[in-house]
């Protein structure tokens, strides 16, 4: 009987660790409260040129979120051609931050290539990585002139621990007239944390004491 007392809280204490290992330090990653909280948003003009939709019909087709109910939507007026937004978050070495975007091309490339992309900055500002990038020129060439992209997905996985920026940004040249959009950026835990070992162990090894103090 013990041993399957025993068994049941290991049971539990793997499935919690699981659980935990696919937690996220950014705050309102996938845009879910239906607005950019947490996020820092600048270039945009809340309300005209970055929102949070629930759904976004483009020239070719309407896209849903990914992830959840909504997704951030950036597009630029005569004034500012230029928005994003950014979050700091930490990471464990060899953890994975990914997340999906897409985009839709309205402008003539040949003159104005619209584009967006996705950085990863260091703690110290530099950017150090750039897991997407799209623009007019690349949609007019693989998919078609004044079309769209499906969502597509990106990763990038941290070289070592620490804290990191992650940006989206919409550049819009000549008319503004092309959108951008993004969901759902999330951090995967591949691989266990030390700490998280730790705290298990001295889990189970509570728990051994507490089940002899009380047999
Ligand atoms: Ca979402
Ligand atoms: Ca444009």
């Amino acid at each position: 009987m013990r041993k399957y007392y025993y068994i049941f809280w290991v049971i539990i204490i793997i499935f919690l660790f699981n659980t935990n290992s696919y937690a996220t330090s950014l705050t309102n990653f996938g845009f879910e409260t239906g607005d950019f909280s947490g996020w820092n948003v600048d270039g945009c003009i809340v309300g005209s040129t970055g929102l949070v939709v629930n759904s976004y019909t483009g020239q070719h087709g309407t896209y849903l979120a990914v992830y959840g109910t909504y997704f951030a939507f950036l597009a630029s007026d005569a004034t500012k051609l230029q928005s994003w937004i950014s979050q700091d978050f930490t990471i464990t070495q060899g953890n994975t931050i990914s997340g999906s975007a897409a985009f839709d091309s309205n402008d003539n490339w040949m003159q104005f290539n619209d584009s967006a992309e996705i950085m990863i900055f260091d703690a110290n500002g530099i950017k150090i990585a750039m897991p997407w990038y799209m623009d007019a020129a690349t949609v007019g060439v693989t998919i078609g002139n004044y079309n769209q992209t499906p969502w597509q997905s990106w990763s990038w996985t941290a070289p070592s621990s620490g804290t990191y920026t992650v940006e989206f940004i919409f550049r819009d040249l000549g008319n503004p007239n092309s959108k951008v959009l993004f969901d759902a950026p999330q951090i995967t835990n591949v691989v266990p944390e030390p700490s998280t070992w730790l705290l298990l162990c001295f889990g189970l090894m509570g728990l051994v004491g507490v089940k002899k103090k009380f047999s």
